[in-house]
């Protein structure tokens, strides 16, 4: 039984077909095809993992879990870090079928368990030394929850659930079972505006297509060394060409645990990384290392540094060519499938000032006004898009896709942004309700939803405020029955395990949220509030 999802009308999925974006071939094809390749695909602190050795490792757990029953179009929460485990399982579970939902690791409770309501997961593989597991309390409520799951851990010590021993393990055979190449192959998360965070499904010929193609435009090969700063699940280092467009080439990942300067300068050294990619408010934390302790030579192998995920202001990203003496590419993607980003060949002016072109000839962009017609080019509106990697619409959100996806399957991201008359795409703002920190994505429904839990909040708002180095923060304005202080909000917040970065940096406490002429909250007058 596969999953269901919002499908390619018959004649797009036949032209994607037909102009060999789409292969018919299982995502597992990144490694299998390097199945006695001994160089080396995973560096994870001091371990190294050859392609034979992650074939092998791939291929001993998804032969583990299909013994202990894990069966084709059942689905998987998965959770763990910047750790060569990350890829051993997303790969062991495409290649039995199972599909996984890979949440952050700076997840808690809260998102786990969004997630885990929307898919009903029949495994759960997560980090024992994560904080969820200080004790047994998440663990013995979730899996009462969801009474089928079965647990693996890493990190543990109790043998039946430990996913180092099943990764050893070397009685099973697998007999590889994936979904077809057009059914859904893992669900991505979006970032969201609504008040329940959204999953967005992949099917394995949208996402190799992305994969190689972003892969072909930075022009990988089997000498590339790549540094995943960001947190393996996103996209962008998943698939911009990240660790499976690097695969794909049969080069090498670096797996870095934190962005900050010190660690990734010692790896990009140590290893000679030469591709990198990170968001803006990394970029001014290695500019600002430069500037303060140099490190230049550290960095002397790094020929490509992709940045995207949130708005690189243009003087930032003439610093990077500047001081960092690498080529800098900018990417604007999405979880939901669109990726546009700069050309290696492009001249500087628009390597620093926009944000490139769609990877795919098939990439359908507009500009939309308010009322949904077509502006001209170089005028500034909604975007609209729709193509061969992009999703027609989220998992099991009906409303949701009637709002987010026109009658024609295109899709309404939320960005604003203006399109040239030479193709290439610049992004001015937003007006999706959600804050950009530092790249990380906060639906602001979410989080108000939450606060309004409290017995004394009546009502509550989210905005961005900006920020030199995040880009954005978030403040909450409350109005409230009773005082309540910033510090009772956020211990409130945090008894709801929500992730860290979700906490209001700024609590403001007023009589009453002001309203546009229609009765909404006017947020953009509570952003005005902040900056007087
Ligand atoms: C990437 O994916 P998501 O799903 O975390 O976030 C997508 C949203 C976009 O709709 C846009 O609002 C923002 O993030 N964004 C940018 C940007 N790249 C993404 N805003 C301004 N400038 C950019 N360069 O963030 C993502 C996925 C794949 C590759 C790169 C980024």
């Amino acid at each position: 039984m596969c999953i269901a999802y919002t499908r390619w009308p018959e004649q797009f999925a036949a032209r994607y077909r037909l102009k060999g974006y789409w292969q018919d071939l299982p995502l597992t094809h990144i490694v299998t095809r390097y199945a006695s390749n001994q160089s080396i695909a995973i560096v994870d602190r001091e371990r190294h993992f050859s392609y034979q050795q992650f074939n092998q490792s791939i291929d001993n757990l998804a032969a583990y879990l299909q013994y202990k029953g894990a069966k084709c179009g059942e689905t998987a929460l998965v959770q763990l870090g910047n750790v060569a485990e990350f890829y051993i399982v997303f790969f062991a579970l495409l290649r039995i079928g199972v599909v996984p939902v890979n949440a952050l690791y700076s997840h808690q409770s809260h998102e786990l368990n969004a997630y885990a309501q929307q898919i009903n997961p029949t495994l759960f593989i997560a980090d024992r030394q994560h904080s969820l597991f200080v004790d047994d309390g998440f663990l013995t409520t979730f899996c009462a929850r969801y009474s089928s799951v079965r647990l693996v851990l890493l990190n543990n010590d109790i043998g039946a659930r430990s996913l180092n021993n099943m990764i050893r393990q070397t009685h099973y055979q697998v007999i590889a079972t994936p979904t077809p190449a057009d059914e859904v192959a893992f669900f991505q998360l979006s970032g969201g505006s609504t008040g329940t965070p959204k999953l967005i499904p992949r099917t394995h010929n949208d996402y190799l297509y992305s994969v190689r193609r972003c892969q072909e435009i930075c022009q990988l090969n089997r000498h590339t060394c790549y540094l995943c700063v960001l947190p393996s699940a996103h996209n962008f280092c998943l698939s911009s060409p990240g660790a499976l467009g690097v695969f794909m080439a049969g080069g090498c990942v670096v797996l870095a645990n934190n962005p900050s300067p010190d660690h990734c300068f010692k790896l990009i050294e140590q290893h000679g990384v030469n591709i990198s990619a990170v968001v803006p408010s990394i970029v001014n934390l290695w500019l600002q290392a430069l500037r303060e302790r140099g490190g230049h030579k550290q960095l002397s192998s790094l020929r490509l540094l992709q940045v995207g995920g949130a708005s690189l202001t243009s003087l930032l990203a003439k610093r990077i060519t500047g001081e960092m003496n690498c080529q800098l590419q900018q990417v604007f993607g999405m979880a939901e499938g669109l990726v546009c980003c700069t050309r290696l060949n492009d001249a500087l002016d628009k390597i620093t000032q926009t944000q490139g072109y769609p990877i795919c000839p098939d990439d359908e962009l507009w500009v939309a006004n308010e009322q949904g017609e077509k502006l001209a080019s170089g005028e500034m509106g909604h975007l609209m898009t729709r193509g061969p990697y992009t999703i027609r619409g989220y998992f099991n959100s009906i409303e949701h896709n009637q709002e987010t996806f026109d009658h024609e399957g295109f899709y309404y991201s939320g960005d604003l942004v203006s399109i040239s008359i030479d193709g290439y795409l610049t992004v001015h703002g937003r007006v999706k309700d959600q804050i950009n920190r530092g790249g990380e994505k906060i639906a602001a429904e979410e989080i108000e939803n939450l606060l309004l839990q409290h017995n004394a909040i009546t009502q509550a708002a989210l905005v961005s405020v900006e920020h030199d180095v995040l880009g954005e923060k978030s403040c909450a304005y409350l109005v409230t029955t009773t005082p309540l202080r910033a510090a009772e909000i956020r211990r409130f917040l945090n008894q709801q395990g929500i992730a860290k970065y979700k906490l209001p940096d700024f609590i403001k406490f007023i009589k009453a949220l002001p309203l546009t002429a229609v009765g909404k909250v006017d947020k953009r007058k509570l952003r005005e509030w902040l900056i007087d």
